[in-house]
């Protein structure tokens, strides 16, 4: 299963340490943290800190203007050739800010080889996909937690969309149209697209083989079960242990490439994968077992 690539973007995955495995140790990434709203309220998130979705809890980065992120990432890259992708993550959706574009354009002219990078929740995918398209990212991350509106319903309080605010069922059905359709539309057009699933144990830990079955008939290169970071109305709730979630991942491999290693990153790491350990809590590393 999955999609055929060509040449280049077999290059840029084999140089992502986050699509292929064999390539954490060696190459790095840098996260701009350049996208500060939010257009959803995921039950898991506590605002003030950086996407749940793509993070680790109780990380707040400094949100940077596109130009401070230019000279950032000149900086880093001087100083560790071995990053091969410049992405965006946070701290909120980065398809809820124009920053976003405005950055990758800048990188794009500075750094035309370097891999462009974005992780979002999917709910304005297919109106900015061919923005996306024109500002040349190659890997995109879509976090899709149910593709059952009354589960999805139990995971996001709201979306605000189009100048209105909906909830419930009614969100969720917008949410997970979008994320599918965005999904389908950004593989026809030659994206690599990785899924994070957020393993909510009550929630849809027995779902989450719907959600990979449905990312084999779309394509989907890679698909990423993050534990649960118990926070916000989410803060009384259990994170899955290391072997729920390895079970989940055996689960859903027959349908789609398990990533293991994920380090849930700041959105404003940069470095080697592991290289931001340094940082993360005791107990964190005892949730996502590194
Ligand atoms: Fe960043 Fe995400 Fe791109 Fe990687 S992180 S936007 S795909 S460059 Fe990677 Fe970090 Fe896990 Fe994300 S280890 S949190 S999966
Ligand atoms: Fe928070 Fe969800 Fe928005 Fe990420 S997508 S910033 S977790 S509400």
């Amino acid at each position: 299963n999955g999609p055929i690539l060509g040449e280049e973007l077999l290059r840029k995955i084999s140089e992502h340490p986050c699509y292929d495995k064999n390539a954490q140790h060696k190459y790095g990434r840098i996260h701009l943290a350049v996208a500060p709203a939010c257009n959803i309220q995921c039950n898991f998130c506590v605002r003030e800190f950086d996407c749940v979705n793509e993070s680790r809890p109780g990380v707040t980065s400094k949100v940077l203007t596109p130009e401070e992120a230019l000279e950032k990432t000149k900086q880093i890259l001087a100083e560790y050739p071995f990053i091969k992708v410049v992405a965006i993550a946070g701290p909120g959706d980065p398809l809820a800010n124009d920053e976003t574009f405005e950055t990758f354009e800048l990188i794009r002219n500075e750094f035309p080889e370097i891999t462009l990078c974005m992780s979002t929740n999917g709910l304005m995918l297919p109106e900015k996909l061919p923005e996306i398209l024109r500002t040349g990212v190659s890997t995109l991350t879509v976090t899709v937690n149910a593709i059952d509106p009354e589960i999805q319903a139990k995971i996001v309080d709201h979306i605000f969309y189009h100048g209105k605010v909906y909830k419930g069922v009614e969100a969720a059905k917008i949410q997970i149209k979008n994320q599918l359709d965005g999904i389908k539309a950004a593989i026809d057009a030659g994206i690599v697209v990785k899924v994070n699933t957020v393993l909510i144990p009550g929630i849809n830990d027995k779902h989450i083989i719907e959600i990979a079955k449905k990312l084999n008939e779309l394509g989907v290169y890679i698909m990423n079960v993050m534990p649960l970071i118990n926070q916000g109305a989410f803060a009384d709730l259990e994170p899955p242990t290391p072997e729920e979630r390895k079970a989940v991942q055996e689960a859903c491999e027959p349908y789609v490439m398990q990533m293991r290693h994920c380090r849930q990153c700041r959105a404003d790491a940069y470095g080697l994968l592991a290289q931001d350990m340094s940082q993360m809590s005791e107990e964190r590393r005892k949730v996502i077992k590194i």
